[in-house]
C-alpha cells in the first residue's frame, strides 16, 4: 500500500487554566467519533496516539452519560495529533494526482500559569522546550473565557487587561531563550485568533459583539500583544493579531446535565487550521515586495494546498509533491502560478459550491473535503460565530 502522505498544520491554544481547553479538545474528538460512520462523511478524524485517544473519548463520553467533568490538569501542557483521512474513493484515478492525501492537525495546549507564573531551573528550560513546538503553529488561539467575562460583567476590562498583559509578559520573559542569537523568526504563529471560549454562557453575544468588547475595552494591550509579537518575527507585516475572531463552546453545561450536542464553533477548529493559513499567505506574499525567506515560507505551503484545491494543475502539483530538490523553485510558484493560486485562495459564493460540487460528483474526495471547509468558514461567518480577517 502506498505511504500515506500527510499535510500538517499545527495549532497553539492558550488558555488560562479552567478556561476550557481540555473539554475542547476532549469535545472536539468526541464529537468526531460520533459522526465517523455517516455514509456521507468524506474524512474521519483518529488520534495518532490510542492511547490518548481514549482518554479523549472517555473523558467526553462521561461528560455525555453523567455530567463528569474531566480533571483539572494544570501546569501541563499537552500536544494532541490527529489524522485527517480521507475516504478513499471508488475510482482511484481521481485522486492520482493530488499533492498529499491526508492532514495532521497537532494540538498544542499552552496553559496560562505559564504565563503568570516565573519558573526557574529545569522547569524553565522545559518551558522553553515545549515553546519551541509552537513555532510549528501557523495559527494560534487565545481564549478569553466567557465565565470570566460573566463574573467581571460591566468591569471586563479588568479580567481582559490583566489576561493580556500576563501573556505578552509571559512572551517577552522567554524571548531571549528562544531566538537564537536574537534573530527573528521565519516560521511562528503568524495568526493570532481571539476565541471566546464557554460561549454558551452567553447567549446574546455574537461574534461581533465579542470583537467589540475586546477592542473597546483591551485595545491598547492588544497593541502591546501585537507589539510582543511581531518581535518574534521577520516581515511583521505578515502577522494577524486580533483581527480574527471565533466563539467557541464545547457543550452546554446546565445544572446535572451537560449537553454534548450543543457546540459552538468546534466544527471551525479543523478549517481555520487548513485553510486559514493558506488564503493568508497567499496575501500576504503576493503583496511583499522581497522574495525572501518568509515569502518562501509562505508560498512553500500555499503551492500544496492550491495544487489539492485543484487550482494550478499537474505542474504545480509536481513542484510540491514534497519533493525539496524542487523547493528552490517555488519562489517562482506564485509569478508563474499567482492568478491561479490565488484563485484557489479566493474561492467563494457561487464559485466555491460548484468547486465543492464538481469534486463530490468526480470523487475527489481531498478536494471535496478542502472545499467542504471553505464553506464551513462561510458558514461560521453567516451564523455570527466568526470573523475572518479582510487584510
Ligand atoms: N459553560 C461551559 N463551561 C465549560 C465549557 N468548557 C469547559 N467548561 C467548564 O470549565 C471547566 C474547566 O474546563 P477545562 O477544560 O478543564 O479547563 P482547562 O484547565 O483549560 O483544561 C470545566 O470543568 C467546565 O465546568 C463550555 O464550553 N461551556
Ligand atoms: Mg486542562
Amino acid at each position: 500500500m502506498a505511504k500515506t502522505r500527510k499535510k500538517e498544520q499545527h495549532v497553539a491554544v492558550f488558555g488560562e487554566s479552567g478556561s476550557g481547553k481540555t473539554v475542547l479538545v476532549s469535545s472536539f474528538y468526541g464529537a468526531a467519533r460520533e459522526q465517523q460512520h455517516g455514509k456521507d462523511k468524506l474524512f474521519s478524524i483518529v488520534a495518532d496516539k490510542t492511547s490518548q485517544g481514549r482518554f479523549l473519548h472517555q473523558t467526553y463520553l462521561g461528560m455525555r452519560g453523567s455530567a463528569q467533568l474531566p480533571i483539572a490538569t494544570s501546569h501541563d501542557s499537552e500536544s494532541y495529533s490527529f489524522s485527517i483521512n480521507v475516504k478513499d474513493a471508488s475510482n482511484r484515478k481521481s485522486e492520482k494526482n493530488r499533492p498529499f492525501d491526508a492532514l495532521r492537525l497537532v494540538w498544542h495546549d499552552y496553559p496560562g500559569e505559564w504565563f503568570e507564573e516565573d519558573a526557574s531551573g529545569t522547569e524553565a528550560t522545559r518551558r522553553v522546550e515545549t515553546f519551541r513546538n509552537l513555532l510549528k503553529s501557523d495559527v494560534a488561539f487565545i481564549l478569553v473565557d466567557g465565565q470570566r467575562l460573566l463574573d467581571n460583567s460591566g468591569d471586563e476590562e479588568r479580567y481582559l487587561k490583566a489576561l493580556l498583559t500576563n501573556f505578552a509578559n509571559g512572551l517577552l520573559l522567554i524571548k531571549d531563550d528562544l531566538l537564537e542569537d536574537g534573530r527573528p523568526f521565519v516560521q511562528f504563529p503568524r495568526i493570532w485568533i481571539f476565541a471566546l471560549s464557554k460561549a454558551d454562557l452567553l447567549p446574546d453575544v455574537n461574534v461581533f459583539d465579542f470583537r467589540d468588547l475586546l477592542v473597546s475595552k483591551a485595545s491598547n494591550e492588544i497593541d502591546q500583544l501585537e507589539e510582543v509579537l511581531a518581535g518574534f518575527v521577520q516581515e511583521r507585516q505578515a502577522l494577524s493579531v486580533g483581527e480574527d475572531f471565533v466563539l467557541l463552546s464545547s457543550a452546554k453545561f446546565e445544572a446535572g446535565r451537560i449537553e454534548v450536542a450543543q457546540r459552538i464553533g468546534l466544527n471551525l477548529i479543523l478549517p481555520i487550521a487548513a485553510m486559514l493559513p493558506f488564503e493568508r499567505h497567499v496575501r500576504w506574499a503576493k503583496a511583499m515586495n522581497g522574495r525572501g525567506k518568509v515569502y518562501k515560507h509562505l508560498v512553500d505551503g500555499a503551492g500544496a494546498m492550491a495544487g489539492a484545491l485543484g487550482g494550478i494543475g499537474a505542474l504545480a502539483n509536481k513542484l510540491n509533491n514534497g519533493n525539496n530538490k524542487l523547493v528552490k523553485s517555488l519562489g517562482l510558484v506564485l509569478t508563474h502560478f499567482g492568478g491561479a493560486i490565488e484563485e484557489a485562495a479566493k474561492l467563494f459564493g457561487d464559485r466555491l459550491l460548484d468547486a465543492n460540487g464538481d469534486a463530490v460528483a468526480k470523487e475527489e474526495h481531498l478536494r471535496a473535503t478542502l472545499t467542504g471547509f471553505q464553506m464551513d468558514l462561510a458558514s461560521g461567518e453567516d451564523d455570527q460565530i466568526f470573523i475572518r480577517s479582510d487584510r
